[in-house]
């Protein structure tokens, strides 16, 4: 039985490879793990089916056997767990990428995401104009001290982790902000994760599904 993903049957990203969905699907394709996905509308993400899966009705979930997991950071580390190739097996570099899978998640995310919500939830409001500034010095102060981090390596740490895998995804957040911009080596360390032939597989893959559903004219 092939692990079951759910992933958006409309992605509002128009394909663009931004939903999470898209780090699950990079993780399975870095460990050469074949799945198989259940796109759920918006309507089904809030029906007792998948809020049993997902308690907050969101995409991505995770079936294999009898383990349900939800929360793209949990399915990443099941599935980095269960591989090989995601984790160093030397328990200092084991360490230091489980590190930067949180600090991708928890550290790095959650300033980028206020902003997107800020963007599309709050731009009417008459704060807009003076928080957006005021949010992108958070990201801009974060990514400051990863690049700082980063210098000239290749990766966070020795070799490519599931920390890399997650951090390359939470920055490419960023797009059309102007802010990644600003940061060479990070736009590089992007560049580099985005050219990883796992990564192009798992693009292709989600980017079919968007194409196949704007042309059965459910977009
Ligand atoms: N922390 C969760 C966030 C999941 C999340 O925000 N999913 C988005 C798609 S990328 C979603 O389902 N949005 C629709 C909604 O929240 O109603 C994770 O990492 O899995």
């Amino acid at each position: 039985m092939l692990p079951v993903l759910t992933v958006f049957a409309n992605s509002p990203d128009q394909g663009r490879g931004l939903a999470r969905d898209m780090r699950v699907r990079w993780a399975l394709e870095e460990v050469g793990q074949p799945y198989t996905v259940r796109p759920v509308s918006f309507a089904e993400m809030r029906q007792p089916a998948h809020q049993h899966r997902q308690p907050f009705g969101q995409i991505p979930t995770y079936e294999e056997g009898d383990i349900t997991l939800f929360e793209s950071g949990a399915i990443v580390l099941h599935i980095a767990e269960h591989h090989a190739g995601l984790l160093p097996d030397s328990p200092p570099a084991r360490a230091t990428a489980l590190s930067w899978l949180f600090a991708a998640l928890n550290t790095v995310e959650p300033p980028i995401v206020e902003r997107e919500q800020v963007a599309y939830a709050e731009r009417e409001r008459p704060w807009y104009e003076a928080r957006v500034p005021l949010l992108d010095e958070r990201i801009r102060g974060r990514l400051d001290d990863l690049s700082v981090r980063l210098g000239e390596g290749t990766w966070l740490d020795e070799g490519f982790t599931a920390g890399d895998l997650l951090m390359v995804t939470v920055l490419r957040r960023l797009e059309g902000t102007g802010i990644l911009e600003g940061y060479a080596k990070l736009g590089a360390y992007v560049a580099r994760g985005q050219a990883r032939p796992a990564y192009q597989r798992a693009f292709a893959a989600q980017r079919q599904l968007f194409m196949e559903s704007a042309k059965a004219g459910d977009c």
